[in-house]
């Protein structure tokens, strides 16, 4: 049985699985940090079904620069709970020893490059690593992501003008939440997101990215063009980012949440309406969904905390091949022995 086009209702259960997932990760990464045990977060809210269709039309050979707001692309392409509270918690089983913020993931084994604090900064990236991969004729695509705010940069301007003149495989996708911090899209930029590749010869569509068949639907002809050979490919996903920024921020300060958690337009809920309708899905299992993803998240969490920090001496490996005499120094030093 279909939900719609080629979405088999096994996938639209596993997306809406993987979504709830999210959500409650997302909700209990707030939470501790309030309590202090996690530093900082920017929380995915809202966005989860354009993350989910990202992940679920990519495949395995196709490396994906994220952007910092992607929890739920993570957890479609199968990033386990365990391997993000690490990073979140800067533990020793972190891939990155602790050494980087919170949402700053770098998980290579499931084809994700680092994700980069500087808005737009890794665009350049994206399109450097397509043309290496067409160079070394590696398999796949290149993808990334990122907000509406990082289209008004320069990096996002010589991106998309790269990739143009070389025809690079690269699929670039704007998760448009309305907001760069407190600045509404209205005020930061004066074009529609889609259209800003035209100059590039890049051509853009916009899809609803708080709908998960939409979003299906309009990213297949982005990806179909891009693996093609065409070149890259522009979308523009319209969502909303519920909540706040960051666990710094107040959006109280700046404006009115449009859609709240749960709510009729909550894009979790909407897709949950669309299977209920369907005889998909029926109450109980909702329930039992967000009970066992409560369960699992809160069982992650308290486990992940028992891990110790990363040992102090491992702030000095990974920075050359060969340690210079002067670290070997200083790691003497730091050990208080000589
Ligand atoms: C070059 C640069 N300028 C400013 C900032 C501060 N900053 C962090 S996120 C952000 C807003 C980005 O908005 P958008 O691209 O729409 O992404 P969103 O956070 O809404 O997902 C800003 C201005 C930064 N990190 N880097
Ligand atoms: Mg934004």
């Amino acid at each position: 049985m279909a939900i719609a086009g080629n979405l088999s209702n096994e996938q639209a259960i596993q997306a809406y699985k993987n979504a709830v997932i999210a959500r409650t990760l997302d909700i209990k990464i707030i939470s501790a940090q309030r309590q202090g045990i996690i530093g900082f977060h920017v929380p995915a809210q809202g966005q989860e079904m354009i993350q989910i269709a990202i992940a679920m039309m990519a495949d395995n050979d196709d490396l994906i620069f994220a952007y910092y707001r992607d929890l739920a692309l993570y957890i479609q392409r199968g990033v386990p709970l365990s391997l993000i509270f690490d990073q979140m918690l800067g533990n020793s089983n972190d891939l990155q020893k602790g050494r980087q913020m919170p949402d700053h993931f770098s998980f290579k084994e499931f084809n994700f490059s680092s994700v980069q604090s500087p808005v737009g900064s890794h665009l350049p990236l994206t399109v450097g690593a397509a043309y290496a991969r067409r160079y070394t004729k590696k398999k796949g695509i290149v993808i990334t992501t990122f907000g509406d705010g990082a289209t008004s940069t320069s990096d996002f301007h010589a991106a998309l003008h790269m990739a143009s003149v070389f025809n690079l495989p690269v699929l670039f996708i704007c998760e448009n939440n309305g907001w760069a911090i407190s600045v509404p899209t209205s005020k930061q930029t004066k074009a529609e997101i889609y259209k800003k590749g035209t100059a590039y010869g890049i051509p853009g569509k916009r899809v609803d990215g708080n709908d998960l068949i939409a979003s299906l639907a309009g990213l297949q002809e982005a990806f179909d063009y891009v693996r093609a050979g065409k070149g890259p490919y522009l979308v523009e996903a319209l969502t909303y980012r519920m909540g706040p920024h960051s666990t710094s921020d107040d959006p109280k300060k700046y404006r009115v949440d449009e859609i709240t958690d749960g709510s009729e337009n909550d894009p979790i809920r909407r897709l949950e309406n669309l299977m209920l309708k369907m005889g998909v899905i029926d109450s109980s299992f909702i329930q039992s969904t967000k009970a066992s993803a409560k369960e699992e998240v809160d069982k992650m969490l308290e486990e992940r905390m028992s891990i110790p920090p990363p040992e102090s001496s491992s702030i000095f490996d990974d920075v050359y091949e060969e340690p210079s005499w002067i670290q070997e120094e200083e790691r003497r030093d730091s050990d208080g022995s000589d």
